[in-house]
């Protein structure tokens, strides 16, 4: 029998947080879900009681870009679906999307069954976006099968990585008008892969093969031209689209201006992209400056205000992680040249203190909008909401227990995560989970983590229908369907 099909959980003397409000209120769990949420509730029989008091209780992060147990650039990222996961839910992330990304000519539907056979170990929750990395009928007919048999509701589509992942502007034109056939979401990685590969050619014939050529071979003009091609292909289309990763200054003025003439433009920041900037990369170690590699490169810091501004006005959305672990030896196959460098970094797991201790505590953000932007965003964006998202009676029970005065130095030698890099490292916080909720479950408490491989769900995530949904987006007609394992 299943402990937690029968054992209840009320986390008492909390404040709730919602992306709407903040409340005083004790939340009651049983089977796996809220089942209330108010001041007084009693502890039925067997409970397990969590004290609460002096803390936030907020919605289960949900980290909208991961990759684990990625092939990429000719190894596997070290994070698998389990110490990825893991690490997300000892950081108060619950759920996360990550990506089926087919090779060019590869049948949808086959990569897509490999995947979600890695994901089985999951500790978490997961759904998947899945990559249009190539363009023929059997694409167009997958991805119907996809959004009307697996609760896919959204496509990614890679403007850089030539000669590999990368699609053309047809690839983009015909997956964008059938994402609308079907109620999905097209999303983008926004930058102009061609521009890339000929930077990196000239800044190789300049002599430059070192991780300081990263960032050359990819300024912002390079990822702006690609986030403005890609919205307006969604404009004449008439389709929304997600822009994943924004790290610049240029593309988040892009997205504002298409939002302010009506356009339905969601953007995405990492983290990462929020906190550490380009000096990394001048860094005299290789295996510094290689272990930030990641693609959009880290920014001139200049560009950290405007992904600020763009969160606290709105017209960006929701915070990643872009989470996609390299260990040195995997950085090290492009010590020669640096194009040849796995792009990726971490972050999974420090996302949440990271944005409460930059944005809460700084005053850029109140507890709801963080919540907004770490959880309730992403799940209305990709139609998990109601059922994730918010502290609310038939909800999942994922939560977080968020101590606000505890700190923490953030870590390599802390973290969970089996990259062996922190992009945050020597980054002291104030305010961290003191407990994780997952399923009902007390998965993380005060450091001590109690997960289960294979404990996690796949997330079905409906299509949209004509009507539209708080944040403009078409809301699902059907309800969530029920989870599968
Ligand atoms: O581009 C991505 O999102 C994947 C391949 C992770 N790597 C990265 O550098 N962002
Ligand atoms: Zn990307
Ligand atoms: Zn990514």
């Amino acid at each position: 029998m299943n402990t937690a099909q029968t054992s209840a959980l009320l986390i008492r003397g909390g404040t709730v947080v919602n992306a709407d409000r903040s409340f005083r209120a004790d939340v009651l769990c049983q089977d796996g879900q809220i089942v209330a949420v108010g001041e007084g509730l009693q502890a039925p029989a067997g409970a397990t009681v969590v004290d609460a008091g002096g803390q936030y209780v907020m919605p289960g992060g949900i980290d909208p870009h991961t990759h684990m147990q990625l092939p990429f650039m000719g190894t596997v990222t070290r994070d698998d679906f389990f110490s990825g996961t893991a690490a997300a839910l000892a950081g108060g992330t619950t759920s996360i999307i990550d990506f089926v990304i087919p090779d060019p000519q590869q049948p949808l539907l086959d990569a897509y069954k490999t995947w979600r056979g890695w994901a089985e170990k999951s500790c978490a929750d997961y759904g998947f976006h899945v990559a249009i990395t190539w363009w023929g009928d059997s694409v167009h007919a997958d991805m119907g099968t996809l959004v009307r048999e697996e609760g896919v509701n959204s496509f990614k589509h890679f403007m850089a990585y030539k000669n590999a992942i990368m699609c053309d502007d047809e690839t983009l034109v015909n997956s964008f008008r059938r994402a609308l056939e079907l109620g999905a979401m097209p999303t983008v990685h926004a930058e102009n892969g061609e521009l890339v590969f000929l930077l990196q050619q000239e800044m190789k014939n300049q002599g430059i093969t070192g991780p300081e050529g990263h960032p050359l071979s990819r300024p912002p003009a390079v990822e702006a031209e690609a986030a403005q091609r890609a919205i307006a292909i969604a404009d004449v289309l008439n389709v929304p689209i997600y822009v994943v990763h924004v790290s610049c200054a240029e593309s988040a003025e892009a997205i504002a201006r298409a939002r302010a003439k009506g356009q339905r433009v969601y953007g995405e920041v990492l983290a990462g992209h929020l906190v550490v900037d380009d000096s990394v990369y001048r860094h005299p170690s290789y295996e510094v400056a290689a272990a930030h590699v990641m693609s959009p490169p880290f920014r001139e810091k200049s560009h950290q205000q405007a992904l600020w501004r763009g969160l606290q006005a709105g017209h960006l959305h929701t915070t990643a992680t872009d989470h996609c672990t390299f260990c040195a030896e995997q950085k090290a196959i492009g010590k020669a040249d640096f194009s040849k460098i796995p792009n990726g970094t971490g972050g999974v797991e420090e996302r949440l203190a990271v944005l409460w201790d930059e944005g809460v505590n700084s005053g850029r953000l109140t507890p709801s909008e963080f919540v907004a932007v770490t959880s309730a965003n992403a799940a209305k964006l990709f139609n998990l909401y109601p059922r994730k998202g918010c502290v609310a009676a038939g909800a999942d029970a994922d939560l977080v227990v968020w101590d606000p005065s505890a700190t923490k130095t953030l870590s390599v030698k802390t973290q969970h995560s089996l990259g062996d890099y922190n992009i945050f490292e020597g980054k002291t916080v104030t305010g961290v989970p003191s407990h994780t909720i997952s399923q009902g479950r007390l998965v993380y408490v005060q450091g001590d983590l109690r997960v289960e491989r294979g404990s996690g769900r796949y997330l079905k995530r409906p299509p949209f229908g004509p009507t539209f949904d708080a944040l403009g987006r078409k809301a699902a007609l059907a309800k969530p369907t029920a989870v599968t394992r």
